[in-house]
């Protein structure tokens, strides 16, 4: 993908999306295909992983991605912020149900997902240490390093290690999420259903079958992140290895192959 820099992107009109530029962060790959499904244009603006991102905080106050930027409104930074917005640019296809108790579910699964302490941040907490499982030393040797120093790594644990658990409690956190979205994906199936709530695709489908690399990453013909960034997304550890049900990857094969489009690009 191309990237604008911060300092062309700032005065461009239109939906400017903050992207953490050559990885798939699985925040990033959510807005962009919610933005894809929407036909929704953007401008990608390149954020750079664990780095202080200067100007993007002169830009818009907030060092991560996604964000997305649109006119001269304020940044949204959330899942939710960033939903909203696109349901608002393009009111259909809805991702959002219409009935209130609907809707109640499809964010509440999807809070589950992308929240603080949701999915994708407790499975951050356990990723490179042992509550993920032991790393295969000839596969460890074999990596490329990210292009971290230890300051880098420092201001990332400071911006995501501070939740309700930690990487103790994580396993217990993703395994209940992964149960809860399998036991529905059954229920739904048994009632005609492919979809995670009634009977249409909406924003928690989307989560889910981005989020679940963190679960199996799709592989690297269609997924080409970095071995180091594969390595951390693909180490589970017993746990959640023991909630891994098969129906939760043929979800997401399903949603990309009907809905979204490979091969990601970033
Ligand atoms: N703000 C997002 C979450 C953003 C987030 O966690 N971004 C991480 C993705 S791993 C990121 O930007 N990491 C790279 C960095 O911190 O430089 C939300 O709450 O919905």
């Amino acid at each position: 993908m191309k990237y604008h820099d911060v300092s062309e992107a700032r005065s461009l009109p239109g939906l400017r999306l903050v992207l953490t530029a050559h990885v798939p962060g699985p925040w990033g790959e959510s807005a962009k295909a919610i933005f894809h499904y929407k036909d929704i244009p953007y401008t990608p603006v390149a954020q750079y992983a664990a780095k202080s991102n200067d100007d993007l905080v002169a830009w818009t106050g907030i060092r991560n991605a996604p964000n997305a930027m649109y006119e001269d409104e304020p940044p949204r930074t959330g899942w939710y912020e960033i939903l909203m917005l696109a349901e608002r640019l393009a009111p259909t296809p809805a991702l959002l149900p219409p009935t209130s108790e609907d809707r109640a579910l499809v964010l509440g699964i999807s809070a589950e997902i992308c929240s603080e302490w949701g999915w994708g941040w407790a499975r951050r907490a356990m990723m490179g240490t042992p509550y993920a499982g032991t790393p295969d030393p000839a596969r460890v040797a074999s990596l490329s390093k990210p292009p971290w120093q230890p300051e880098d790594i420092a201001r990332m644990r400071a911006g995501y290690s501070q939740s309700v658990g930690g990487p103790a409690d994580a396993p217990a956190r993703c395994a209940d999420i992964l149960r809860m979205l399998a036991a529905r994906l059954h229920r739904q199936k048994a009632a005609g259903s492919p979809y995670l709530v009634g009977e249409t695709l909406t924003a928690c489908d989307i989560y889910w079958a981005v989020f679940s690399m963190a679960l199996e990453p799709l592989p690297h013909a269609v997924n080409p992140m970095p071995d180091w960034m594969r390595m951390s997304y693909d180490m589970i550890g017993p746990v959640i290895a023991a909630a891994k049900d098969p129906i939760l990857l043929a979800h997401r094969d399903r949603v990309y192959a009907r809905h979204l489009s490979l091969p990601l690009d970033f």
